[in-house]
């Protein structure tokens, strides 16, 4: 062996060591494993054999370390060959437009308007007889998107020469909504505790946040609010600025700004105010100091989310105000900075009688237009509460003034938790599609949020995360796939669901057909079968109370009207489902006419709504010819059989992926089988005891009886509320 044979086995070794080293799961998608197609080994080699990148600012420099990783896992060590520019040599240039020169550039020949301030070009020009793989935008942080989508193809191990992507987000602010508290418990997390170490902030800074900064760089996700919307005041004291301020310097070289809640009360709670009243001047004055306060430290803060007068957190209401006074306020105190306020739709309240999925819209749509111009309304995907399915939230379809920013939930609160494997690019695809005919046909979700359908310059996206200090961040190895797939969206909310799985799984797993078609497969019939075994048909909310784990349809006793599932599905000795049409509350009066005309009419209303907008006896024939009562037994008992299809895929997947892991999964999958029957069961029980029929051929009995479900308790389960 020549001594430099020898050497570099060495590195090898210490580089899988080094590998070993790190937790399976913890590298997510960017994994970087070696490429094993010999074709496209000699393709990669070829192209980095001379690279021009210079690193001259910190988020250079993190592109470039990243391009350093990412070669030396995939093509072995020592991969970054840096040299000088020279077109006689150079195969691989990354550098930024005002680096180029204008030969380059008329050869390039596009608009560099088209990449916008993060958008990026990597396009093959042909120089002294060779092609070069060239590698452009207009700023840095378009070179740290391009560096991640070269790696991603890469590790896709496809063909890069020969390739012209132009590639920009379509939606301006793409974030991630932790639900953190400052003691560290995550409201509905399922991951362990928060990232945030407040306690060692700010002089200790954890690998993680910077690892989580380089994850959501790769995706595109540029803004994080690091808190709880049910807000805690403290947060806004110098003390915890100064441990903002360390995550904010953290994040801010991979492109992602830093948001915080903003508690409404706080000019009482932490200024001695005896009014937090948006009208009041000393009010304003407060929140306008610490506006400014918050800028010193931070000078690109991203500004406030905010939940008022919502679930007993307390807003402009409080004062005989409304949603425009406490968010204009607010608006105005971030202003001068370039700050945004992002405030959230999601109320409704015990005092009102009208259909929870109504109230919403009943009371922002009269606002429209008066909002100030830094203030995005955030409303969830659907009009009750990120379950399993909803129809889309039917403001999207009316406040052409305002712009709306989407809320998904990734942390799957009503979807399992994180014991059970759902891909929601689904579900996310589902909303964005929809047409919410506003301005006629193809006024689709994703053209609001996007801002294109109405000229909005301010769009956003954001996702309530699902990450927490767990060894692979999601508890589930397969929610990483929520995480990526939710960035993806927020940056092209007209990628397929489809796309996204196989991107995801080729980066993170394996690039063998037998590995990735089966596994697209399974990823994306997931979330049909968490409907099927939870809530088929449109029924909604009929989740166990306060923590939301497994079944609760029976439950008529909590204080609220609307937080009681029977609320939700109205099962009588007729028949089931909530009436939303002219006859019920006229929640289909909300949307556009073609919309709600075809919610109204039994022959047009998908199957999937169905009980969502009407309210339909026992022996309604569905559109495959069962009576409602055996369409809907047959529903539940396909949620269980698809678990079992999936136990069965994964069973032949022991070659592609580690023992460790395949074995983690299995278990997941067992509890989830489990937890489907134990819904199908509750459920199917639980409604017979109005329907009076028997459960139709094919579906298994239930094990254990009615009492037996309803006596489950689960006073500990994960992710509850806190209390104070
Ligand atoms: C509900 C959750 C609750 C959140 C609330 C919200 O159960 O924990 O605080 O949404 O979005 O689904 O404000």
């Amino acid at each position: 062996m020549t001594y430099l044979k020898r050497i570099s086995l060495v590195l090898m070794l210490a580089v899988s060591f080094l590998q070993a080293q790190v937790p399976d799961g913890y590298n997510l998608w960017l994994v970087y494993r070696g490429i094993n197609n010999n074709q496209m080994l000699k393709e990669y080699n070829e192209i980095t054999k001379s690279i021009y990148f210079v690193a001259d600012s910190k988020i250079l420099e993190n592109a470039q370390n990243e391009l350093a990783k990412g070669l030396t896992g995939m093509l072995g060590p020592s991969s970054l060959h840096l040299t000088t520019l020279s077109a006689a040599s150079n195969s691989l240039i990354i550098a930024k437009k005002s680096k180029l020169t204008p030969n380059q550039l008329s050869e390039i020949g596009i608009d560099f308007d088209h990449l916008g301030k993060e958008g990026f070009l990597i396009t093959t020009v042909r120089s002294h007889g060779r092609e070069v793989v060239l590698l452009t935008a207009n700023e840095d942080v378009g070179i740290l998107y391009g560096v991640f989508r070269l790696l991603q193809f890469m590790q896709a191990q496809k063909k890069i020469i020969g390739i012209r992507l132009i590639d920009a987000p379509k939606i301006e602010l793409r974030m991630l909504d932790h639900w953190d508290n400052l003691d560290r418990t995550v409201e509905r997390g399922y991951a362990g505790f928060s990232l945030w170490n407040w306690q060692k902030l700010p002089e200790f800074i954890d690998q993680r946040y910077i690892d989580y900064a380089r994850a959501n760089a790769s995706i595109g996700i540029n803004g994080t609010v690091l808190t709880n919307v049910n807000a805690n005041a403290w947060v806004l004291t110098p003390m915890y600025l100064d441990k903002v301020e360390a995550l904010a310097d953290v994040f801010r070289p991979y492109g992602i700004k830093v948001y915080l809640t903003a508690r409404f009360s706080s000019p009482i709670e932490l200024g001695g105010l005896s009014t937090a009243d948006p009208l009041n001047e000393e009010v304003q004055r407060w929140w306008n100091v610490k506006a400014a306060e918050i800028y010193k430290r931070i000078p690109d803060f991203g500004g406030f989310l905010v939940k008022a007068n919502s679930e007993g957190q307390t807003g402009p209401q409080n004062y005989g105000r409304t949603h425009v006074d406490g968010a204009n306020m607010l608006a105005t105190a971030l202003q001068p900075f370039g700050g945004n306020v992002i405030w959230r739709a999601f109320v409704y309240s015990e005092h009102d009688a009208t259909d929870r999925a109504k109230q919403a819209y009943d009371e922002f749509v009269p606002f429209d237009g008066k909002f100030n111009e830094n203030v995005l309304v955030q409303v969830k995907n659907g009009p009750i509460d990120f379950q399993p399915r909803e129809p889309f939230h039917p403001m999207f379809g009316a406040m052409p003034k305002t712009p709306l920013m989407m809320e998904f939930q990734i942390t799957q609160e009503y979807l399992g938790f994180s014991t059970h494997l759902v891909f929601l690019p689904k579900l996310f695809e589902e909303v964005l599609d929809a047409d919410t005919f506003k301005k006629g046909q193809g006024s689709f979700v994703a053209r609001v949020i996007d801002g294109s359908l109405d000229q909005h310059a301010l769009s956003g996206m954001a996702g309530v995360a699902n990450i927490g200090n767990d060894l692979n961040w999601t508890g589930h190895p397969f929610a990483q796939a929520n995480w990526y797939g939710f960035g993806r969206l927020a940056w092209d909310p007209y990628l397929s669901s489809e796309t996204i799985a196989e991107e995801w799984l080729r980066a993170t797993y394996s690039n063998a057909t037998e590995f990735v078609e089966p596994m697209k497969k399974l990823l994306l019939g997931s979330r049909e079968a968490v409907v099927n075994y939870m809530d088929p048909l449109g029924l909604h909310h009929i989740f166990d109370t306060g923590h939301h784990y497994g079944p609760g349809p029976w439950v008529d006793n909590l204080s609220r009207p609307d937080w009681n599932p029977v609320y939700y599905h109205k099962a009588d000795e007729y028949g089931i489902g909530f009436d939303r049409t002219p006859t019920g509350s006229n929640a289909t009066a909300q949307y556009a006419r073609e919309v709600g005309d075809s919610f109204n009419d039994l022959k047009s209303c998908p199957d999937e709504y169905l009980l969502w907008f009407h309210h339909l006896s026992w022996d309604y024939k569905l559109k495959n010819g069962h009576s409602l009562w055996d369409g809907m037994a047959l529903k539940y008992q396909q949620g269980v059989d698809e678990v079992k299809e999936m136990i069965a895929t994964w069973d032949q997947m022991i070659p592609y992926v580690s023992e460790s892991r395949h074995k983690e999964v299995k278990m997941l999958l067992n509890i989830q089988l489990k937890e489907a029957k134990w819904w199908r069961n509750a459920c199917l029980l639980y409604f017979q005891t109005f329907s009076k029929k028997e459960l139709p051929l094919g579906v298994e009995s239930p094990e254990q009886t009615l009492e037996y479900y309803k006596s489950l308790k689960f006073p500990y389960a994960p992710g509850i509320k806190p209390r104070w």
